[in-house]
């Protein structure tokens, strides 16, 4: 069965067994009404040849096909180009379930569907995910390519359905990683690129030395390095990228010259100088004197900002010494700052390339939105990226909610149809607690605002104020030393330890970081720190044009977080969304296993199984008289006559075309998503018959 939407039997145990028994086939794909499950095969099913993309163009009726993620992408472009409104795909599941390779699917196929010829804009977005990858992609215990970031990528189209342009937008890069790895994972892939991929001379000349002799890099996990990779094929072919896509061998060179400076800096440790401060070990003062070069500073200038802390105060600069631990801080502050704006400006220079052009900017018509985003996390240690990451995460169920459950019951209403049999599950609440006004961020700005605030000081406040709250989803820790607090998410309870939460937020580097590093002989290096603030880390980096209109206020990295969430749902509310839920199979990234209970989880957290049943009871397809009887007016007219747009015109057409259990609103048809085909198949029919009629009338008159 190819839509489980239509199964007599709505357990989650019958929808587990339909999708292992079609996995069991190589049939990865599902639907469920309208969206789109997907299993990841971890292996080539041959899915996506240019047979497979030839198949699904035009205008290419639901049932005639197998499901397949290119139908979504054909579907969507062809209601865009039939309703000019804009489209987009929410694309969801666990890590390694297969988000980044669906989008790319589905990019690949909807520049093939509005292909006016290869141009070299298009070749630029079919470009741009390997880019991407190196910089913002590492290994992780859940998945070897595990994007560590999110994005939206928006195309837009003129009226003719030809690209004019695109705008990526990313999130909460995982900055941490450049500094600290977890046991089995590895740091961003393009670390490894330069260090085992990169030509020997520039190699040398940038004095890095092997994966192991270099501390950011050494905990790489075993499987990476005992994994055959050719390094040097995948730094040449990101090279070619990056010269195609329009990056001039300087600022390359440059960029490279940074991210080996990282890992000099990283390789830098310090010992306590005999005035409580700390020094630079003399084992590392060749790493100190490299990472100076690289960053084209002073080795007094560097050593400087990694060992004392300037602060500044009505105009007076106080300088504070460093311990050995403060020192190792802020050399990992220095680091991240230095990575986030490398990909910010990795970001920002491919945004200005893919930016439509302005001599035709005045033909944008509508959009296609792809959004590939982290999905719900629960570690046994979960921070303040975890918790952003799953606000984000309610938020989009909150969307799917609301699209699927919500407008559906709301519509009937608003037509005099009772909707009221219909329940959905609300998350409001959660969303509330957690990002509301007074709700677990709020509460942490307010704290991290304070010079005295700590994350006890805020633990406590968020123990106090919200222990009561009307979510009922937020538990404090059983003891108040406990920095801790648990949130019952729509997916499941998360516990927070919140230790470091305020130093986190506040995303701070030392007053004398920015200033010093604006002295750098890099012109490079300057042009990073000119734009207004670390960007990567506040989650969200827009063209360089865009940027110079960020709010200074922005403080916090949750408030610019919050922020970007903002516009994010703001422009998924404005589109018509296409859901796409992706599924890992088995954890242990291996083709053929399915494991049932893994998968009953994540359709639950996809609020899958809700969506079936709401499916099967409601109508997922509405139109106005007015749209309604133009489009299916072949199957009423005799010849050219222009229908009425009424009520009982739209009765006469669903009459005619034979279908059943439809209602009609006061000024809409309400239709189960399946009626669209039966009227496809009726508008055929008739549209043969008036063929045949003309036919034999043209032969009368001869
Ligand atoms: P993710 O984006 O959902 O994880 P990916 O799209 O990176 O997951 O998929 C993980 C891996 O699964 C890929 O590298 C492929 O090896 C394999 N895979 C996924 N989809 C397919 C497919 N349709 N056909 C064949 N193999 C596939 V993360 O970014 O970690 O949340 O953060
Ligand atoms: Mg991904």
């Amino acid at each position: 069965m190819d839509d489980l939407a239509q199964l007599r039997e709505l357990s989650e145990s019958a929808l587990v067994k339909q999708l292992s028994s079609r996995f069991s086939k190589d049939v990865i794909y599902t639907y469920i009404g309208d969206i789109l499950v997907a299993c990841n095969p971890y292996r080539e099913l041959g899915l996506y040849t240019q047979a497979m993309q030839d198949k699904y163009k035009g205008r290419v009726p639901r049932t005639a096909v197998a499901p397949h993620v290119y139908f979504v992408a054909n579907y969507a472009y062809e209601r865009m180009m039939q309703t000019k409104t804009d489209q987009s795909f929410v694309i969801s599941g666990e890590s390694g379930a297969g988000k980044t390779e669906t989008t790319k699917h589905i990019i690949t196929h909807v520049m093939e569907v509005c292909k006016a010829g290869k141009t070299i804009l298009e070749t630029n977005i079919l470009r741009l995910n390997p880019l991407l990858e190196a910089f913002g992609n590492a290994q992780t215990v859940m998945n070897d390519n595990s994007s560590r970031f999110g994005k939206y990528i928006n195309l837009n189209f003129d009226r003719t359905g030809s690209v004019l342009g695109a705008e990526l937008t990313t999130y909460l890069l995982e900055k941490s990683r450049v500094t600290h790895l977890q046991d089995n994972e590895s740091n961003f892939h393009i670390f490894y690129y330069v260090l085992e991929g990169m030509s020997e001379e520039n190699r040398s000349q940038r004095h890095l030395k092997p994966v192991s002799q270099h501390a950011y890099v050494r905990n790489t996990s075993k499987s990476a390095h005992n994994k055959k990779r050719n390094m040097e094929q995948h730094f040449n072919q990101l090279l070619d990228m990056m010269f195609n896509f329009g990056f001039d061998a300087t600022e390359i060179d440059a960029l490279f010259d940074v991210i080996s400076a990282i890992l000099h800096i990283g390789d830098i440790a310090f010992t306590p100088a005999p005035n409580d401060g700390a020094s630079v070990s003399s084992s590392s003062s060749p790493s100190l004197q490299h990472a100076a070069e690289l960053t084209g500073l002073d080795e007094q200038q560097l050593q400087s900002i990694l060992t004392t802390a300037v602060t500044t105060t009505r105009g007076e600069h106080i300088v504070r010494l460093h311990d050995p631990t403060a020192a190792a801080d802020a050399r990992d502050s220095i680091a991240k700052s230095l990575y986030s704006r490398c990909f910010a400006w990795l970001i920002s220079s491919l945004n200005d390339t893919l930016a439509c052009d302005a001599s035709v900017s005045h033909l944008k018509a509508c959009s296609m939105g792809v959004l590939d985003i982290f999905g719900f996390e629960q570690f046994e240690e979960n921070s303040l990226e975890q918790l952003c990451i799953n606000i984000t995460n309610e938020h989009l169920q909150r969307f799917f909610n609301q699209h699927i459950f919500e407008m559906e019951v709301e519509a009937y209403k608003q037509e005099g149809i009772d909707g009221s049999e219909f329940s959905y599950p609300d998350n409001q609440d959660i969303i509330f607690l957690c990002a509301g006004k007074g709700g677990i961020l709020s509460l942490l700005n307010e704290k991290s605002r304070f010079p005295q605030g700590s994350d006890n000081a805020f633990v406590n406040k968020c123990g106090e104020q919200l222990k009561q709250h009307r979510s009922n989803a937020f538990t404090p820790a059983r003891s108040s030393r406990d920095l801790k607090f648990t949130v019952n998410h729509f997916a499941g309870q998360v516990t927070y330890s919140c230790e470091g939460f305020l130093e986190k937020n506040k995303d701070k580097l030392a007053d004398s970081v920015v200033p010093t590093l604006l002295q750098s002989r890099s012109e490079f290096l300057v042009a990073l720190y000119t734009a207004q603030r670390d960007m990567a880390s506040g989650f969200k980096v827009q063209s360089k044009r865009r940027q110079s209109k960020q709010s200074a206020n922005l403080a916090t990295l949750s408030s610019f977080f919050l922020k970007s969430l903002d516009e994010l749902m703001s422009a998924l509310n404005r589109t018509m969304p296409h859901f796409v839920r992706c599924i890992k199979p088995n954890t242990d990234k291996k083709p053929h296993a399915f494991n049932s209970k893994a998968v009953s989880k994540q359709l639950k957290y996809a609020g899958v199984l809700e969506t079936v049943r709401i499916r099967q009871a409601g109508y997922a397809v509405r139109m106005s008289f007015e749209e309604f009887c133009k489009h299916y007016r072949i199957i009423f007219c005799k010849a050219h006559e222009q229908p009425n747009t009424d009520a009982e015109t739209a009765q006469r057409i669903l009459t005619l075309a034979g279908l059943k259990n439809y209602r009609i609103g006061t000024s809409k048809v309400f239709l189960k998503y399946n009626h669209i085909d039966e009227l496809q198949l009726a508008m055929r029919k008739h549209a043969e018959a008036l063929r045949f009629v003309r036919k034999v009338c043209k032969g009368f008159i001869a």
